[in-house]
């Protein structure tokens, strides 16, 4: 039974509805409410961690009114709704994004003033919210964002975990990972201890016939964890609609402890129990890219994906609609294939427990999603092993396997004399053990399939699923290029240069229309816009430097070129490659006299991002730069010439600091390795230049800003199997330039070489597989052409802003609109107008 307000006592709970703050003063009596009553404590003993906290609450009931709202009104409505499925949504910092969204900037600041407080210091109290590892997740959190601005009713899914991404400290040069506890003090969630769902795993299957003789299927007998939803607000930029993120979390189905157990004795047993359930949500797995195939991590798909639609089907069924209107109500996404078990879920709710026939059934699950790829390279893409899946989930293996069956009949029957393409498009990989191919699960059971930049959808239709496009037709296979939110990463990560556009603009609406910037470039020889445009550069870059100094220990001239690479650390990635163009740089600046290094141009090379715990080459590629940085900026024959820092625990709220100070940003993946990136994107709306590989998004960000506003360097993708194949058959010559890093590298310049002997044989002796050595002279060369570049300040300047001013294509925004109206097929839901609005 749904409680609700009897029909007369509502006119009084109308009069007392909470109602939202706007002036300063309500604004400041909200936060020292919150610090004296909520938190218990006075201007006596209010530290900025409590001015953080009373803000954030207060920012909080801001936003619930506008979420509860928003809520109501779209279960009043009842629209069509996107659910977006995603095991990773990296947040960043909640209260600096809602000032900003709800157009409190202002009023917050000087509330905060008033009350003694700075107010950027007051933001940064804010443990990040890091559920995620990198370009995929801060994808997913730039969605919400663009979602929720363009009023789209939206959901996100995914599970809370106790702890997120790891802290990364660097001791001794080495990556150390410590743990993220971030739930001390989140005031950003809502326990829904009133939403929870049962979800079942292990277990068997009986099949019986029922009265009509129908054969029906019963998952039986397994073991119970309850899921538990925990919401967050998510408030669009310059509307009133919020939209929410749930998260489930995980415990023991009979609380906290089984009281069976417990009685009789066995406290511990009782206490593993709940131990074992609660692990389910404990932790993200750190890696990216890759597929490590756990047990744990299984469970963890499986628990969300069953929770999620659990949720999304009890919400269908109060509209009391017929099922085949389900895709007409509901659009489910996956974000690349860890959310796949979603199919088998629906498919056994529609079968098992809604008792429809086979048919239908396929029909609403292939009307319902839309799959997501975010990469090309095998090591990525999931195999659950088929005794795995049978041990855990019995009943979905079996409704896989229903489903391969259908599906190989119906290639069977279309391409009659292609049976060897039946084992190399099933489901199932005919291995030792066998396993669930995931993309091809996911391919075969959407409406589309889409890639994330051109060059990546071409791939994704020429290789990997190349057998699918033959099979169902090109038009199941589309490109949405990936985009980021202009709300925090120009307005908030930038202030001054948002400003900036919006006095020559006439406003911000470039923060809701990104496309506006082209008017940027009318500004492009204006004396004074370039005078301020520079200006502003410099203070972020002075801005970073003293970042750098404070936390790292290392003191670097703002004058310099800023050259930043921050991204995770992957052998594809090729910090290998930026590191080794370091050392080769450090080494012609020793062979110069004094007078040639007085023409050089200084530089400072930055690095950041975290190695998955166990990717051994990955940290090497940390340790070795750690060490290059110790021996280059302490070389007295260097000086401010070549800097090299590595900044620890890179992350969401480190990255608004870090992108807009960049006059070179390093993009330097193996061409077709790269699926899109985003940070590139980034780099360029703040004002920086990319040295960049024709891979990912780098080809559009090329063919927007033109071909004179980028550093294009290195082999092309359809070149990169020949040159593989040279490596082990061709008589292959090392450059020497290369070669001479190598043997600097060897000869203990750097420390003791033995760490770094894997980096240097896997190219050298192992093939080089991302292609370092073909691409080490083109991109030594380019680098010279940026230093030759930038020493011509205002050749520079005018290609920056003409860049930023091109750059409107990448917002979120437009990729949310394209995935609206090709994959989803829903429509904006605006907030009503206010009373007396
Ligand atoms: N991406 Cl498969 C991840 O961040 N993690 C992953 O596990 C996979 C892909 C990235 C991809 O490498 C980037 O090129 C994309 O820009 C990003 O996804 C978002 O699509």
């Amino acid at each position: 039974v749904e409680a609700s307000v009897p029909e007369e006592q509502r006119e009084a709970w109308k009069k007392f509805s909470a109602k939202e703050f706007k002036t300063k003063d309500q604004f400041e009596e909200e936060v020292v409410r919150h610090i004296e009553t909520t938190l218990a404590r006075s201007l006596f003993n209010c530290d900025e961690a409590a001015a953080y906290a009373g803000t954030a609450l207060a920012l909080r009931d801001r936003l619930i009114i506008e979420w509860n709202r928003t809520q109501q009104q779209q279960t009043f409505a009842d629209p069509k709704r996107v659910y977006y499925l995603s095991l990773e949504f990296l947040m960043g910092r909640a209260l600096d994004n809602a000032i900003l969204n709800v157009g409190m900037k202002d009023v917050a600041r000087q509330g905060l003033e008033e009350l003694g407080f700075r107010m950027e210091d007051v933001i940064s109290q804010e443990r990040d919210a890091a559920l995620g590892n990198g370009g995929l997740g801060r994808l997913a959190a730039c969605f919400l964002d663009s979602l929720a601005t363009l009023n789209y009713p939206a959901w996100g899914y995914a599970l809370r975990y106790r702890y997120g991404i790891f802290r990364q400290e660097i001791v001794d040069g080495y990556q150390v990972e410590v743990p993220d506890y971030w739930l001390d003090f989140n005031p950003w969630e809502f326990p829904r201890h009133d939403v929870t769902v049962d979800v079942q795993f292990y277990g068997g299957v009986r099949k019986y016939m029922d009265d009509s003789g129908k054969q029906v299927s019963v998952w039986e007998d397994g073991e119970i964890v309850t899921a538990v939803a925990y919401d967050a607000p998510i408030p669009g930029y310059g509307t009133r609609t919020t939209n929410n993120l749930r998260l489930w979390s995980s415990k023991a189905s009979h609380g906290e402890f089984d009281f069976t157990k417990f009685n009789s004795g066995e406290y511990e047993a009782s206490v593993a129990d709940q131990q074992r359930a609660e692990t389910i949500s404990a932790v993200l797995y750190p890696n990216d890219s890759l597929d490590r195939g756990k047990e744990l991590r299984l469970k963890q798909q499986y628990f969300w994906c069953a929770a999620s639609l659990f949720d999304i089907v009890r919400r269908f069924k109060k509209s009391k609609k017929a099922w085949k209107e389900f895709p007409n109500q509901v659009a489910i996404q996956l974000n690349d294939t860890h959310p796949t078990l979603a199919i088998p879920e629906l498919m056994r709710i529609l079968l098992d427990q809604e008792g429809l026939e086979w048919d239908e059934a396929w029909n609403i699950t292939q009307n319902t999603f839309g799959y997501t790829n975010h990469t090309v390279m095998p090591e990525a893409l999931e195999k659950w092993s088929v005794p795995l899946v049978q041990h855990l989930l019995p009943r979905h293996l079996q409704i896989i396997y229903d489903i391969n069956l259908q599906f190989l009949q119906y290639v069977e029957r279309n391409f009659p004399k292609e049976r060897e393409m039946l084992s190399r498009v099933s489901i199932i990989e005919e291995s030792e053990p066998k396993r669930v191919r995931m993309a091809y699960l996911a391919v075969i059971a959407s409406h589309k399939v889409n890639g994330v930049a051109e060059l990546h959808s071409d791939l994704v239709r020429t290789t990997i699923f190349k057998d699918f496009v033959k099979i169902y037709g090109p038009d199941k296979f589309t490109n949405v290029t990936n985009g980021i939110t202009p709300r925090r990463w120009l307005h908030q990560a930038n202030p001054r240069l948002s400003e900036l556009i919006a006095s020559k603009l006439g406003g911000h609406e470039f923060l809701r229309d990104l496309n506006l910037l082209h008017k940027v470039e009318a500004f492009v020889d204006d004396k004074e816009f370039r005078k301020e445009f520079r200006e502003i550069k410099y203070a972020n870059k002075v801005r970073l430097a003293k970042y750098t100094k404070e936390v790292e220990g290392i003191t670097v001239n703002p004058s310099s070129l800023f050259d930043i690479q921050v991204k995770r650390i992957h052998e594809y990635k090729r910090q290998q490659l930026n590191i080794f163009g370091v050392i080769h740089r450090y080494l012609e600046l020793k062979d110069m006299s004094p007078e040639e290094r007085k023409k050089m141009q200084p530089r400072v090379s930055f690095f950041g991002g975290k190695a998955a715990p166990g990717y051994w080459m990955a940290k090497m590629v940390i340790h070795l730069i750690n060490q290059v940085g110790k021996v280059v900026n302490n070389d007295k024959d260097i000086g401010d010439l070549l800097k090299v820092v590595f900044l620890s625990d890179y992350n969401v709220s480190k990255a608004e600091i870090i992108t807009p100070a960049s006059d070179i940003s390093e993009h330097i993946s193996t061409a077709g390795t790269e699926a899109s990136g985003t940070s590139n994107m980034k780099f360029v709306l703040n004002g920086g230049l990319i040295i960049g590989t024709c891979d990912g998004a780098n080809i559009e960000i090329t063919r927007e800003v033109g071909e004179d506003n980028i550093f294009l360097f290195g082999n092309l993708s359809e070149d990169v199997e020949d040159l593989r194949h040279h490596h082990f058959y061709g008589d292959f010559q090392l450059d020497p330039s290369l070669k001479r890093v190598f043997d600097t590298i060897r000869s203990g310049t750097f420390g003791d070489a033995g760490p770094f002997s894997g980096l240097v044989d896997s190219i050298v002796d192992h093939g080089d597989y991302y292609l370092v050595s073909d691409d080490f002279k083109s991109y030594v060369d380019t680098q010279k052409l940026i230093d030759e570049a930038y020493k011509d300040q205002e050749a520079w300047l005018t290609k920056t802003i003409t860049a930023v001013s091109r750059m409107g294509f990448f917002s979120s925004d437009r990729c949310i609109d394209e995935y609206a109206e090709m994959i989803w097929n829903v429509e904006p839901l605006p907030p009503p107008k206010q009373n007396g609005a």
